[in-house]
């Protein structure tokens, strides 16, 4: 009776694997969403954080553009940690230590100017594979005020905050 039971079981599971094996070849996503994954597995620190934020010009982890343990007001003026990556990231990363300031915001300006929008990463999300999935918060001033921007190809500035600082998260 227990061959007989196995058999079934590995019958079972082959037509289950069959029939999933064409979705997940048409889907190409599917192959580029372990990418923030294995860049995270890769960070070599206890539970892979090392303190550092982590940057990518575009989508699923996809050509790195720096890192950074601090704060830097100024994605594009040639100082810092983040030297050449403003209105161009696509994906992030926080290999924050946990506790007290281990949320990084983003921010559309620079300058940390939440004013014009920010949206925070916490710890526990890891990573945004697509910030095209996210938009800043509203912004406060200007002649777009209560308007929402994409974040995508949009950050200049990025802070380490506590999650209290935060109103608006990425998911
Ligand atoms: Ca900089
Ligand atoms: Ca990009
Ligand atoms: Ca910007």
């Amino acid at each position: 009776m227990r061959t007989i039971t196995a058999t079934g079981l590995t019958i079972t599971a082959l037509a289950v694997s069959l029939s999933a094996a064409p979705a997940a070849a048409a889907d190409p996503v599917g192959v580029q969403a372990t990418r923030c994954q294995q860049e995270w597995d890769a960070v070599q620190a206890p539970g892979h954080r090392d303190g550092k934020v982590r940057i990518w010009q575009d989508a699923f982890c996809t050509n790195a553009l720096g890192h950074d343990e601090n704060d830097d007001r100024d994605w594009g003026d040639g100082t810092g940690d983040i030297k050449k990556a403003t209105n161009k990231v696509s994906s992030v990363m926080n290999n924050g230590t946990l506790g007290g300031y281990d949320v990084v915001a983003f921010y559309d300006y620079t300058a940390y100017d939440w004013r014009y929008g920010y949206t925070c990463l916490k710890p526990g999300e890891y990573y945004a594979d697509d910030l095209s999935n996210n938009k800043f918060s509203e912004r406060t001033v200007g002649e777009h005020a209560g308007k929402a921007f994409s974040a995508n190809d949009a950050i200049s500035s990025h802070k380490w905050v506590t999650e209290a600082d935060c109103t608006t998260f990425v998911d």
